[in-house]
Order: C-alpha cells, then structure tokens, then sequence
C-alpha cells in the first residue's frame, strides 16, 4: 500500500508567522516556540517572516495575502483570545477560526492554527511555554509536516 505521510523537515522551506498584538505577553511566546520548532528541523532564519497583525481578527486576511503573494510554503497563525478578558470573546474566537478554516482551504499552502482561546490568562501562559507546551510549537510542527506532504502529493 502507498503511504503519503509528511516529515518533519524543514529545510529549504519558507514559512510566514502571522501574530496578533493583542495579548503579545502571549503570543510572543506562541512566536519564540514556533521559530524554535521551525529552526531545530532545519528552516534557516533568513526564511521565517513575521508578520504582526493588530489582533485575531485580523489574522485571515494576513494569513490570504501570505499564501497568495506565493512567497511561502506555509502560514502558521498565533494568537490569543482569553475568555475572562473580554465580552468580545465569541465574536472574536469565532471569526477568527472561521476566517481562518476559510483561508487554510482557499489555497495551495498549508495553513495552521496556532489560536488559543482559553478562559484564562494563567491558562493561555500554561499552553505558551509555561506548563502544557507551546501551541506556537505544535503550530509550527503541523506546518513542516503539511509543507512537505503537500510536495509529496506534487
Ligand atoms: N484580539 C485578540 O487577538 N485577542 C483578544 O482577546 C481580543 N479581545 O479581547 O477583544 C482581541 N480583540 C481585538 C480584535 O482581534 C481586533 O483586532 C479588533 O476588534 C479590531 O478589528
């Protein structure tokens, strides 16, 4: 039986980090693991480009002008949107990962999804670094594997 499965290299490949301001105590941790992950499996920093957007909301459109300018291999997305914090949370969270879904279907580069959306800020700092690894990382990983599934299927 054929097996098209991704490896986990990263080299020669050009990745764009598409981050939110918002909550950047967080996602600059989200940043330090997904370029981390990124560089350990090969990528070279001249290849990574981070792309700051104002908040989560903003990611899909960031996210659709990285895959269509034709520059890169993959997107990795890093946000946070923190229940407590915000009344907004739903709106935000849930247009954020529709916009998001869309995007990751619209083209031929793999787009991942590095949003947290915990209801806590102790929660959010637990899953960038400090206690349940680094969505940021996990994030990058699914982008190395996708990019060269996608090269695998031609
Ligand atoms: N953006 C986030 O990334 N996280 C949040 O928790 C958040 N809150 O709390 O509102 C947030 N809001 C900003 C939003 O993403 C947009 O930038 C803003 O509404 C302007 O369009």
């Amino acid at each position: 039986m054929e097996k098209l499965e991704g490896k986990l290299s990263a080299r020669g490949r050009k990745f764009a980090l598409v981050a939110s301001r918002f909550n950047s105590l967080i996602t600059r941790q989200l940043i330090a693991g997904a370029q981390d992950c990124l560089l350990r499996h090969g990528a070279e920093d001249k290849d990574l480009t981070l792309v700051w957007v104002p908040g989560s909301f903003e990611m899909p459109l960031a996210a659709k002008k990285a895959l269509e300018s034709g520059k890169f291999n993959a997107v990795i997305c890093l946000g946070a949107v923190i229940r407590g914090e915000t009344p907004h949370f739903e709106y935000v969270a849930a247009e954020a990962a529709k916009g998001l879904a869309q995007v990751a279907l619209s083209g031929g580069v793999p787009v991942t999804f590095g949003l947290l959306t915990p209801d806590t800020l102790e929660q959010a700092l637990d899953r960038a670094g400090a206690k349940s690894g680094n969505k940021g990382a996990d994030a990058a990983a699914a982008a190395i594997e996708m990019a060269d599934l996608l090269a695998s299927m031609g």
